[in-house]
């Protein structure tokens, strides 16, 4: 027995002493360094109890001991569920009661708020914080730095990532060692990284992105990362003349065209630059390439099933499309019905390859609904496949607003304005952002007679959802534009609506 999950991207650089991660302030952590804090980690969780399969509800912010807790729950066998730093009480009370999780760890400034809801799931509380203090690392400290690492399979779980759906409920992607594996060791080769590269790891790691495609892509090829705590435009520029690769999402590219220190010279010991998580605009994909010569090589993945497609390392990367798709992965063009469409056809974008999903966590009947008895996963993506092979993504056939690259569901955000007193209905939709790509605006139809406090109605989102979901505007209308199948007709708002925050 094994852990292709572990043995693969861990274990396989034990006693390396060359570096992993680059911090910010010239600090160093070696593979051999990271791997013993693993380690300690790992042994802290067998201490407490946990046993192969549980649930560790992580929300931390971004530092090398929130990575080495992904290692250690990969080395114990444990189900690593990373959650976004912005989720409010309301929404991880959710995520860990749907979950089931046994473990939560948080920084200390939430602790408080989450010790009452663990109390009642019967879940433990450790704190981690941004510069590694609080009780999981003490506890690390005083253990050892190997850990005899729990046998898996590669169909075994090895990660939960909470994705939103069209009802307002998350569903937990069950995500398996192999899911994770293969899509990683094809993006090395695909993408051409070796022990040579070094990453600009800019991304949060509480997402598919940046936990999955940036760190496991660098784990598997032996690469280090310049591993910045967030998004900074300062280090980014800093850093790039030592690195040689970026992934990130279309905002980063945006917000570095905007930068004049962003120019040729600065990125010549650049080999490649990555982006996904939401539509590129083909003149972003122009303008930098006049700019920096450098071609952004455009992928195309889900959270159900890490990466899909991605344009060619070496051929034509076109603009405004995906790419291929990638080796072992199926993508048909479907109608409803799971029918392929002929060639050049617009449909349902379906996947089918060891990267997808396992399915939701307790439930099937969603499972069911999406991920099709052939395999096929249905991704709610509209697409067509060009002559050449090239897949371009039309629109979505799921009410979806991506923002900045975060996923926001517009139900999640309807259902607390639908509450709000004189509120008669309301309906969330996405438009154009020069920043963020889409940003979030709410129309509210009144009660009769009602004027709406639109400031309340902001303060009742704020309370219960993250501050990214939130909306930049509410507008009050008199009715919503319905078909005559009473439907409300979002595309009419959002053409209404389109040029409100318009550069
Ligand atoms: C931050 N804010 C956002 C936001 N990010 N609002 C909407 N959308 C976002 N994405 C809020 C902040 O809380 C702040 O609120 C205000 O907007 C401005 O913040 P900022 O300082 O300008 O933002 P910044 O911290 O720089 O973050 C922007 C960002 C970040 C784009 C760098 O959002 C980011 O790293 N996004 C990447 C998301 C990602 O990894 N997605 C991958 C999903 S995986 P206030 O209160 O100050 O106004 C996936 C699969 C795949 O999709 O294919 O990869
Ligand atoms: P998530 O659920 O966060 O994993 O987001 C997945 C969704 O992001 C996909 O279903 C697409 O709608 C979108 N997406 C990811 N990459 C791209 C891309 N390169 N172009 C357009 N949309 C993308």
């Amino acid at each position: 027995m094994a852990n292709p999950l572990y043995d693969g991207l861990f274990g396989v650089h034990a006693g390396k002493t060359t570096p992993f991660l680059r911090l910010v302030d010239g600090q160093i952590i070696t593979h051999q360094d990271f791997l013993g804090t693993s380690a300690q980690i790992a042994n802290v969780t067998a201490q407490i109890g946990l046993q192969p399969g549980d649930r560790v509800a992580v929300q931390v912010q971004k530092s090398p001991e929130a990575l080495a807790l992904y290692a250690a729950c990969a080395q114990a066998g444990l189900v690593f569920l990373p959650l976004n730093t912005a989720y409010t009480v309301d929404e991880l009370t959710y995520f860990i009661e749907n979950s089931g999780a046994a473990l939560i760890v948080c920084d200390a400034a939430s602790e408080a708020k989450l010790t009452p809801v663990a109390a009642q799931l019967g879940a433990r509380v450790e704190t981690l914080n941004a510069d590694g203090s609080g009780t999981l690392m003490d506890q690390a400290a005083a253990m050892p730095t190997g850990f005899a690492t729990v046998d898996r399979g590669g169909d075994d779980l090895a990660a939960f990532l909470y994705t939103s759906g069209t009802t307002g409920r998350s569903k937990g992607a069950m995500l398996t060692q192999d899911n994770l594996l293969s899509n990683a060791r094809t993006l090395v080769q695909e993408w051409r990284f070796t022990e040579r590269d070094v990453l600009i790891h800019a991304l949060p790691i509480f997402h598919t992105h940046g936990l999955f495609v940036a760190t496991n892509v660098s784990l598997a090829a032996g690469s280090s990362m310049i591993f910045m705590p967030k998004f900074d435009q300062d280090a980014i520029v800093q850093a790039m003349p030592n690195a040689t690769s970026m992934m990130g999402v279309p905002t980063f590219y945006t917000r570095l065209l905007d930068d004049d220190r962003f120019t040729r010279d600065l990125t010549a010991h650049m080999r490649l630059f990555v982006s996904g998580s939401a539509p590129l605009l083909a003149e972003t994909h122009v303008q930098f390439e006049e700019r920096t010569g450098h071609r952004i090589l455009e992928r195309y993945g889900m959270t159900e099933t890490n990466m899909n497609t991605s344009n060619p390392y070496d051929g034509e990367r076109r603009a405004g499309t995906v790419g291929m798709p990638l080796p072992g992965v199926e993508l048909r063009i479907c109608d409803a019905d799971g029918t392929p469409l002929e060639q050049g056809e617009i449909g349902e974008i379906e996947v089918r390859g060891p990267n997808v999903f396992k399915g939701y966590w307790k439930m099937p009947e969603k499972t069911a609904a999406e991920l099709r008895d052939n395999g096929f996963f249905i991704t709610g993506d509209l697409g067509r496949i060009d002559e050449d092979g090239y897949v371009h993504i039309v629109g979505r056939n799921k009410d979806l607003i991506i923002s900045g690259g975060y996923n926001i569901y517009p139900k999640e955000i309807e259902l607390v304005l639908d509450d709000q007193p004189g509120v008669l209905e309301s309906a969330v939709i996405g438009v154009p952002h020069p920043d963020f790509g889409e940003t979030v605006l709410g129309v509210i139809v009144a009660e009769n007679g009602k004027t709406p406090d639109t400031d309340a109605m902001m303060e009742a989102v704020r309370q219960s959802l993250a501050r990214f979901k939130h909306p930049r505007q509410l507008v009050v209308v008199e009715e919503l534009p319905r078909n005559t199948m009473g439907k409300v007709q979002k595309n009419i708002l959002r053409d209404e609506y389109r040029g409100l925050f318009a550069s």
